[in-house]
């Protein structure tokens, strides 16, 4: 079936609800989020993935959930299936009904994580995205071993290899590391576990650079990244390995512990 399918460049995103700065912290104090900034850096957000030749779709809003906005966590797309997450906060727990809906529309098979299992989309790494992939999946404070062990069974018929990591200093795996177009994984180390999971781990200077979403090629064959504004030295050190960075400023969902991953699900491949 995963041979069946084409690439596509689509990515599923969710409005900002009006209770967005109430949304949860787990490291870090809480300091006000201004709501319209917060909704302009998600218009910027949108805008970028769109230059970059990603069709944004929209996952119905979930207003009474101020952490909604961070889509990412509601699901883990593997190839052609759609596992369903069961979000470690159960204040997180209405959100991915309606991701579930958007990607069954999309022509998606649907999997779900269920109880005692947690997992949380920003604790799964994968790459490549496609079969016989590695998939790093966050044990954190959202994850627990049960839901790791169920992804891994879903994902197994896939080729994919699941691989349980550690995590204590931030909220979600992919706060801490990702992994670039050539496969190193890049991370910053006062907030990595144990960078020994990585064979190709690369040590970064700033934490919000440990974050980046990969956008695919652009018009002129360069891989390009996306990257948030707040980790210029970052953007340096990409650029000098021959990527093309394009940069969002979040700083209203980096205070609410989020990063540019977390705000949109990337949908490499097409199911139908
Ligand atoms: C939460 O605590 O769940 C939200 N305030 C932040 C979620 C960020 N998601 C992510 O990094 N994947």
């Amino acid at each position: 079936m995963m041979d069946a399918m084409t690439d596509s460049r689509r990515a599923l995103v969710r409005r900002p609800g009006p209770r967005l700065a109430e949304g949860l912290l787990t490291h870090l104090q809480r300091t006000p989020v201004d709501p319209d900034l917060a909704a302009r850096q998600w218009q910027g957000y949108v805008a970028a993935l769109g230059s970059a030749g990603w069709d944004p779709i929209e996952v119905p809003a979930a207003d009474d959930c101020p952490d909604a906005v961070f889509v990412e966590d509601t699901v883990v797309v593997y190839g052609d299936l759609a596992v369903i997450a069961r979000p470690g906060a159960p204040e997180r727990r209405p959100e991915p009904a309606g991701t579930e809906q958007t990607l069954l529309a999309l022509g998606y098979r649907i999997a779900q994580i269920e109880a005692p299992g947690t997992l949380d989309g920003g604790d799964v790494l994968k790459h490549p995205a496609g079969p016989g992939g590695t998939v790093w999946a966050g044990l954190s404070s959202r994850t627990n071993a049960e839901g790791v062990a169920q992804l891994r069974g879903l994902l197994a018929p896939l080729g994919a290899t699941v691989i349980g990591v550690p995590l204590t200093k931030v909220l979600h795996l992919k706060s801490a590391v990702t992994a670039l177009p050539d496969g190193r994984v890049i991370g910053y180390p006062p907030v990595v576990d144990d960078p020994s999971v990585w064979d190709a781990f690369t040590a970064i200077p700033e934490e919000p650079g440990s974050h980046v979403v990969l956008l695919g090629a652009g018009e002129d064959g360069r891989e390009q990244v996306l990257l948030s504004a707040a980790a210029p030295q970052t953007k340096t050190w990409l650029e000098s390995q021959g990527l093309a960075v394009v940069t969002v400023d979040i700083s209203e969902f980096e205070k609410l512990e989020g990063c540019v991953t977390c705000l949109s699900v990337r949908l490499r491949h097409d199911p139908q």
